[in-house]
């Protein structure tokens, strides 16, 4: 079988594959579950020093990458699969929905910039789009890269040890997770919710999805509008939710 696969444009082609190396990742990369290329931005370099930045029209602070670089390194992995997507605070917030689209294709490519960012034009004519991992700045796109693709590499069928772990988390039911306890019972005076030792399974499963919905409205309003709204077409979970309600 062919792995899923993650190309990385980035001028630090050490920091990978970093934590993705450890892990569940790192043994689905061992395995070929999925394949990892990076390609170093520098290489594309076309004057003798391997300049990839210059200041930007206009003035203002900091370097900005330069478009014919970028695009050279972008033109050496055209035929890789799946979309090409630029790390940036300007693009749309990284969900489990895109997480979900990418893991279900053949890959991405991920074009990590460093410095203010990349020229406008190469964006342009290349009609790339971007994803960001949140609204702060990180130095570099590569941390975000490497976040996109822990989302959506545990997705990939095969991945998890225990598969049933997936589907009764947080956003693939549009829920928080519903709180968590294991052994000792009783420890630092502190007991596990009784209901959760009564072998009752149907208690049990009323029991976590009220605490999802409690933590969902207190703490998520935004997500908990959205799973308001979102009566049918949900999964077992959630179909489970608003029946309760
Ligand atoms: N940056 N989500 C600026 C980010 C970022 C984010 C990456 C900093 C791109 C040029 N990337 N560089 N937030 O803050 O993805």
């Amino acid at each position: 079988m062919t792995p899923w696969s993650a190309t990385v444009l980035t001028l630090f082609p050490e920091m990978f594959p970093g934590p993705l190396g450890l892990s569940l990742s790192g043994k689905a990369l061992a395995t070929g579950l999925w394949s990892l290329e990076t390609v170093n931005i520098r290489d594309f370099a076309v004057d003798k020093h391997n300049t990839v930045d210059d200041t930007p029209f206009g003035g203002g602070p900091g370097m900005v990458m330069r478009p014919d670089v970028v695009d050279a390194a972008l033109a050496s992995v055209e035929d890789r699969p799946g979309p090409v997507l630029y790390l940036s605070p300007r693009g749309p917030v990284l969900d489990q929905a895109l997480s979900a689209e990418l893991a279900a294709g053949d890959g991405v490519t991920l074009l990590c910039g460093r410095y203010e960012g990349i020229d406008q034009r190469v964006l342009d004519k290349r009609n790339i789009r971007e994803v960001s991992l949140g609204d702060f700045v990180l130095s570099g796109g590569e941390l975000a890269a490497m976040a996109l693709l822990d989302a959506s590499l545990r997705l990939l069928p095969g991945y998890m040890g225990a598969e049933a772990s997936l589907d009764e988390e947080s956003f693939s039911s549009g829920l928080l997770e519903y709180p968590h306890f294991t052994r000792p019972a009783s420890w630092d005076g502190l007991d596990v919710p009784a209901v959760l030792l009564s072998g009752h399974h149907e208690n049990i499963r009323a029991w976590r999805l009220e605490q999802a919905e409690r933590i969902t409205r207190d703490r998520r309003p935004d997500l908990w509008a959205r799973y308001c709204g979102q009566e049918g077409g949900g999964d077992e979970i959630a179909k489970g939710a608003m029946s309760a309600r």
